[in-house]
């Protein structure tokens, strides 16, 4: 009989469509095989434990230089460890276009930096212009050397794109066959109910929800998800944060449109009214797009169960809150407008995911399993060595007690990011053991992976 080097004995095996009790044998980085009795040279004992595929974050925003030179504070030392210990394997980044430098040289870069991930990383590339460089010769590079999508913005001074330029990315995207990941709000709009706000006194941090309501949301998905249509090209729906613009979403899925989504914990968890909290507190919550009521909240879970949003991931954008480039970077006094768009959030994702959709009976295992490990894995071009639990497999493994209890407090996640949005937050369900490739990587609340164990991952898109 064979003997395995690990084997994770008698857990709960859970994968986007079954749930188990079993044995897995690993050999060196891969799952070679799952049964019972498995002999291992070493053996983990996972009795009343669930045992999920490594968690893959499809959306964050680690060490990431923006326009104006600033470079995100989490890097991927911190951020990655703060992965590992809520239970992620596996992240998707953002490689920046900031001003004059071309596309290639900004996603080599960008890897380049990812050398001191401790966990597996794949890339989105940012596109924020659309000269004939980026268009015709550079984005097939970057396509070729494996990013896992481009992102645009129909939003920001510095990003937005208009609508003839997002179609020159869709053209070009379908001609590299990636996928053009969208963040929807309506840039003019936004402008408009900025100023007026400002005109009115309507400073406090609450006024960037009300300067962002649903409608602009949802305006410029529909838009969107038409030039999509329009060039017959496949497009994500980035953090959908409201049933109004899931509802748009689900409207144009049943017509075929080729459109998928991704929302994230903090519109199923948190609502405006937290952007009301106590002086410059409110700041925390200041995210695009924002915070939405309680019942927007309560209506986004049937899209969960439908399938019209398919994935979860964190929009992990930290910015620290007493930092020089943090969330007051321009004083205490700066009215909501200028305050950095954006909440920490890779560590707490798998928890307080978890705890709302699980212990809240929203959605089954499975189905956790699926929005938070197995489509990332799939949309990006990382299955099946990333996602699911099968042979062949990465050793990617989540040891994860559901009976765990847990008070969130910033320090569990040693990131550099000084606040999350969920302090003292009780959730029960807890990642207690993570590998990653066969190697235990997080124990216990202590991460063992040493930056630089992570690797690029290419898309194998198609
Ligand atoms: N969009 C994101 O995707 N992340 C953070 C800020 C934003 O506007
Ligand atoms: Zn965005
Ligand atoms: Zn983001």
């Amino acid at each position: 009989m064979t003997t395995f080097d690990i084997v994770i004995r008698n857990g709960m095996i859970v994968t986007a469509t079954d749930k188990y009790t079993a044995d897995i044998g690993i050999n060196g980085s891969k799952i070679v095989d799952i049964g019972f009795d498995l002999k291992g040279h070493e053996t983990i004992d996972a009795t009343g434990l669930l045992v999920l595929p490594g968690g893959i974050d499809g959306h964050c925003h680690i060490e990431q230089e923006e326009a104006d030179g600033t470079i995100h504070e989490d890097d991927f030392v911190s951020a990655t460890g703060s992965a590992l210990l809520g239970g992620t394997t596996t992240v998707v980044c953002f490689a920046s276009h900031v001003p004059g430098r071309g596309l290639v040289e900004q996603f080599d870069a960008y890897r380049e930096k990812g050398g001191n991930s401790r966990i597996d990383f794949a890339i989105h590339q940012i596109i924020t212009r659309t000269d004939e460089q980026t268009i015709r010769d550079e984005i097939p590079v970057v396509a070729e050397r494996g990013a896992a999508g481009l992102k645009v913005f129909m939003t920001y001074d510095d990003f937005h794109l208009t609508d003839g330029q997002f179609l020159q990315v869709l053209e070009a995207a379908r001609k590299s066959d990636i996928i053009v990941s969208v963040h929807c709000e309506n840039y003019d709009a936004i402008r408009h109910l900025i100023l007026q706000h400002l005109a009115e006194g309507r400073t406090e941090p609450h006024g960037h929800a009300t300067s962002r309501p649903p409608a602009v949301e949802r305006e410029a998905t529909y838009r969107a998800m038409t030039m999509g249509e329009l060039v017959d090209q496949k497009i994500q729906i980035f953090h959908v944060s409201c049933p109004e613009v899931a509802e748009e979403i689900a409207r144009a899925q049943s017509r075929d449109v080729k459109v998928v989504a991704e929302t994230c914990p903090h519109y199923l968890t948190l609502t405006e009214d937290d952007l009301k909290r106590d002086g410059f507190e409110g700041t925390k919550y200041i995210c695009s797009p924002p915070l939405r009521t309680k019942a927007a909240q309560d209506g986004m879970w049937q899209y969960l169960r439908n399938g019209v949003i398919s994935i979860i991931s964190s929009d992990h954008c930290g910015y620290t809150f007493d930092g020089a480039v943090g969330k007051g970077r321009h004083g205490r006094d700066a009215d909501f407008s200028l305050i950095p768009n954006g909440m920490p959030g890779l560590g707490t994702r798998l928890p307080v995911f978890y705890d709302a959709a699980i212990n809240g009976g929203k959605i089954d295992l499975t189905d956790f399993v699926r929005l938070t490990a197995t489509t990332p894995a799939q949309r990006y071009g990382l299955y099946p060595e990333k996602g699911t639990i099968a042979p062949g497999s990465d050793a990617d493994l989540v040891l994860w007690d559901p009976k765990k209890s847990v008070t969130i407090t910033n320090a569990l996640f040693q990131s550099n990011i000084d606040y999350t949005p969920y302090e003292g937050r009780q959730v029960q369900g807890w990642p207690v053991k993570v590998f990653q490739r066969g190697v235990l990587a997080m124990e216990n609340g202590t991460v063992i992976a040493r930056p630089g164990t992570g690797r690029f991952l290419r898309s194998r898109r198609g």
